[in-house]
């Protein structure tokens, strides 16, 4: 079956401010969520790759905002660049608060820069309910008007009934509709085809 492809996938830079992003402009993909959620490990999924985003079993691995330049293929054979962004986790406690006040204005920042951000990916845990943090980074996302898909991440680690339960949930509590939730699996791959589909619906549109 013709698929999407990402045919290319490099690093590009570690930026700690506005101005240390990427001069080149791209449509941008970002990801967000607290930190251990997986954002790296999802992007490594996307990408075919084992460890283009440094993942790690202890949260606060990801402390830059690190942008990775994407070839992506679509089946009928057409070319898109674009980055992924992969953001400090939030809800951290183990860093110092003037650490953590400084990421979070330079986040802020980031997702207020009038970059061509095409959406938002909030990841959230698929065993928990959303946290305080979790509400709280939704909400300043829709107030920014960014378009949000909400990944409920590591759904290999619950079988389909409380998968299910537990998507209605989170759906539920930021009070979203079922196209704007997405299980995913970065271990299986499952849910890969539907996010990509939603990238380059978000490319071209
Ligand atoms: N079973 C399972 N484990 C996962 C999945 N995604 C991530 N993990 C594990 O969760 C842990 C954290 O993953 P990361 O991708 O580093 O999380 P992160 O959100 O980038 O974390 P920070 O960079 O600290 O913000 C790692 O031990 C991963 O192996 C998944 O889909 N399934
Ligand atoms: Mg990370």
């Amino acid at each position: 079956m013709e698929e999407i492809k990402i045919i290319k996938s490099e690093y590009v830079t570690s930026a700690v401010s506005r101005k240390t992003c990427p001069e080149e402009l791209l449509p941008e993909i970002v990801f967000v969520g607290r930190s251990n959620v997986g954002k790296s490990s999802l992007i490594n999924s996307l990408t075919n790759r084992k460890s283009l985003a440094r993942t790690s079993g202890t949260p606060g691995k990801t402390q830059t905002i690190n942008f990775f330049k994407i070839t992506l293929k679509t089946p009928a054979d057409n070319y898109h660049e674009l980055y992924f962004v992969d953001l400090p986790g939030y809800g951290y406690a183990k860093t110092s608060k003037t650490n953590r006040k400084l990421w979070t204005k330079f986040i802020d920042e980031y997702l207020s820069s009038r970059r061509d951000i095409k959406f938002v990916c909030q990841l959230i845990d698929i065993r928990h309910p959303p946290q305080e943090s979790d509400l709280k980074s939704f909400a300043s996302l829709v107030e920014k008007n960014l378009p949000v898909l909400v990944v409920a991440t590591k759904s290999d680690k619950l079988g389909k009934t409380e998968r299910q339960k537990n998507l209605n949930v989170i759906k539920n509590s930021l009070g979203i509709d079922a196209d704007s939730i997405l299980p995913y699996s970065s271990t299986k791959n499952e849910g890969r085809s539907d996010l990509l589909d939603v990238i380059l619906n978000s490319l071209i549109k």
